[in-house]
């Protein structure tokens, strides 16, 4: 695909930056608010990487009032002297050319992402207009872009610089400023999210020590929180400090490991909680790889055999004893991992996995010398103890927990029928096509049976609130009922046996009530599949269902609605003399109507639930879940939205991205 690419790229470079307008998705992936966010890091990641190959200290970010954004990097100014073979300042070309990125590809450059510099010229045709100032040797200087309909032509002309390059004066500045006006004819809404660009500054400072990144949201009316600045100078270190807040910390100092092989250069930082769960966030480049690859697989290999081997030495683990497993070792782990690699391959669904093979030994190397250094150090050797202790208790755990399992599997094999406790099961045959309903309560559940389409769907009704996950260990998430009947229902086993191979259903949807119950019961649900089944998640399997809150009815018409909004256009579209009914749950529904209106896959909604930000959902779960009170509370004030039904809609409302299904 790759090599592929680059020869349509040649021939784009001759068609121009129209090219691009036609086929943003192509080159942006989508026009949705995720493209619009795209164009910005594009920028953002130039200016980043001027930063951290040591020429910038400083990256400024700017949502202006007028919808325009604005980057700048006090790094070394674009090149403004004239490109050898095309006879057109530097700028031009990086705005103007396809695939620029190449003719300047010089080696400090080749850790970004993937598309430095090729990135500049799709942001200016994907822009109704863009300006770049250049402060260099004392001068500043400027070029501007538009992309305007030109009635000559007939057509709009993408990112056309509107005059030569402008020498505007002396300056005592350094760097570069972008700023750009998404293109409201591309991009099916042109705000952005000042929180979401705000979260990704954030874990950008963080992953790239000292750098002072400001941003500043004109739009916020409050002058108080119109400018925060980010600035880490632990970097990592102090991520998993970030990370670990509202948890109880094994040791107080997390452990820095830090190398350099082959060009590849290898970071992690690290530190136990008193917790169960593995929270192991890995980056390539500054990019986030939640479906792992190679430079996690290296590092755990690494990890586990130093600290086995070190059990060893010690003498806490015997001769006669078994190597304690990679997953022992990671209960209560809280790791931030990078990789720094020249030309990465990303693999996998969601492009989140590096595929690079030659990295998994280079990383291994590093950290086996590192973490080796590190546990032979005497001051080291309390904390060390602390770890393997920690790992022999979850080994020991673990082991009770197999054996729960080994007589569930027993007992549901002896089982003759197909039905688990109270699941009502379905008759098709092919696993993709069948849905999983979980739905709460038994009356709701009684109508979800008679309504369903039963070759497809089945049905699992939950009784009561489940129990809630977030700091139960393994064998107490087992024995308690209802999750063994759905651990059962799903088929895949659970945490390290957990395989996604023997799922019975494509679609595990959630339903619950829309009051604050339902919601609790939605969020302790997907803290479960977070925990025990992640990537039930991450492969998109999992859903929620969307009862509507209304029904207008006139005569025979009836019109459900979702929300307020729909709600104003069904009593606007049927006109006087409507009945309004709210639907408080839906166990007020009868079965025709929670088929209609929830479960017939040709009219329902559904929520598919995504992991975005998988360091914001651990640390949210942790906060909103987990049993300190404090932060509970702290955050639940700073955050809470009390029209919204529910606090504990915060994590979920990170987790799921709405998607039509
Ligand atoms: C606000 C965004 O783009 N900064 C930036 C970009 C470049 C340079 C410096 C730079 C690079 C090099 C030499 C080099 C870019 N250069 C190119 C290209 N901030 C922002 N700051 N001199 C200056 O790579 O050797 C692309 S970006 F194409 F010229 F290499």
């Amino acid at each position: 695909m790759a090599s592929q690419t680059y020869n349509a790229g040649n021939i784009q470079v001759l068609e121009g930056l129209e090219a691009v307008r036609m086929r943003p998705g192509m080159y942006i992936g989508t026009t949705s608010s995720r493209g619009l966010h795209h164009l910005l890091w594009e920028i953002v990641d130039n200016a980043i990487d001027e930063a951290s190959n040591g020429y910038a200290s400083e990256v400024m970010v700017t949502l202006h009032k007028d919808g325009s954004a604005s980057v700048y990097d006090n790094g070394r100014g674009m090149p403004v002297d004239t490109h050898p073979t095309m006879g057109i300042p530097g700028v031009e070309v990086i705005f103007t050319v396809l695939h620029a990125g190449g003719k300047f590809n010089h080696e400090n450059y080749s850790y970004s992402g993937g598309l430095h510099g090729v990135g500049a010229s799709v942001v200016n045709a994907l822009s109704r207009w863009l300006t770049v100032d250049v402060f260099l040797n004392w001068t500043h200087y400027r070029m501007e872009f538009t992309s305007e309909f030109d009635p000559k032509q007939g057509k709009v002309e993408a990112g056309k610089p509107s005059g030569p390059l402008q020498v505007l004066g002396n300056t005592r500045k350094k760097g570069t400023l972008v700023r750009f006006l998404p293109d409201e004819e591309i991009f099916e809404d042109i705000r952005f999210n000042g929180e979401q660009v705000a979260r990704r500054l954030q874990e950008l400072a963080y992953l790239n020590q000292g750098i002072r990144i400001t941003f500043t949201d004109e739009r916020v009316t409050d002058p108080e929180s119109r400018t925060r600045v980010f600035c880490y100078n632990g970097g990592i270190t102090d991520y998993v400090q970030y990370l670990n807040a509202g948890k109880t910390a094994l040791h107080p100092e997390v452990i820095y490991l830090e190398g350099r092989r082959d060009e590849v250069v290898c970071r992690a930082a690290i530190q136990y909680t008193d917790g169960f769960n593995e929270s192991l966030f890995s980056y390539v480049n500054n990019i986030n790889t939640p479906e792992g690859g190679s430079h996690e697989t290296g590092f755990k290999a690494a990890f586990t055999k130093c600290l086995n081997d070190y059990a060893r030495k010690v003498g806490l683990l015997k001769d006669t004893d078994a190597n304690l497993a990679g997953e022992d070792f990671r209960e209560g782990l809280t790791c931030v991992l990078t990789a720094m690699v020249r030309n990465p391959q990303f693999e996998g669904q969601t492009k989140g996995r590096l595929g690079n093979s030659e990295v998994r030994p280079i990383v291994e190397a590093v950290i086996t010398q590192q973490m080796t250094d590190w546990l032979d150090n005497l001051k080291n050797q309390e904390t060390a103890t602390a770890i393997v202790s920690k790992a022999i208790r979850a080994a020991q755990t673990r082991e009770a927990a197999r054996k729960t399992r080994d007589n569930m599997r027993k007992a549901s094999a002896l089982e003759a029928a197909p039905l688990v406790g109270k699941l009502a099961s379905c008759t098709g045959r092919k696993w993709e096509d069948n849905e999983l309903f979980i739905v709460e309560g038994d009356s709701a559940g009684g109508s979800a049976k008679q309504g369903r389409d039963r070759r497809f769907q089945a049905i699992l009704p939950l009784r009561g609130k489940p129990l809630n996950v977030e700091k139960k260990h393994l064998d107490q998430v087992l024995a308690n009922e209802e999750f063994r009947s759905l651990i059962t229902a799903l088929g895949t086993s659970i945490g390290e046996s957990f395989s996604l191979d023997s799922l019975k259903y494509g679609k595990v949807i959630i339903l619950s009530d829309a009051d604050q119950d339902g919601a609790h019961i939605r969020a302790i649900l997907l803290t479960f599949f977070l925990r025990y089944m992640r990537d039930l998640i991450t492969s998109g399997h999992v859903y929620i269902g969307m009862p509507p809150l209304y029904k207008v009815q006139k005569g025979s018409k009836i019109i459900y609605a979702y929300d307020d909004r729909e709600l104003a256009k069904a009593t606007r579209a049927l006109g006087k003399g409507y009945t309004l009914q709210r639907y408080k749950g839906l166990g007020e529904m009868n079965p025709e109507q929670l088929w209609e209106t929830t479960m017939d896959p040709s009219q329902r909604k559904l929520m598919r639930v995504s992991i975005e930000d998988a360091a914001l959902v651990d640390r949210l779960t942790t906060i909103l879940m987990g049993d300190k009170v404090e932060p509970r509370r702290d955050y639940i004030s700073e955050h809470a939205d009390f029209n919204r039904p529910d606090d504990f809609e915060l994590p979920e409302a990170q987790l799921a991205s709405a998607e039509g299904a």
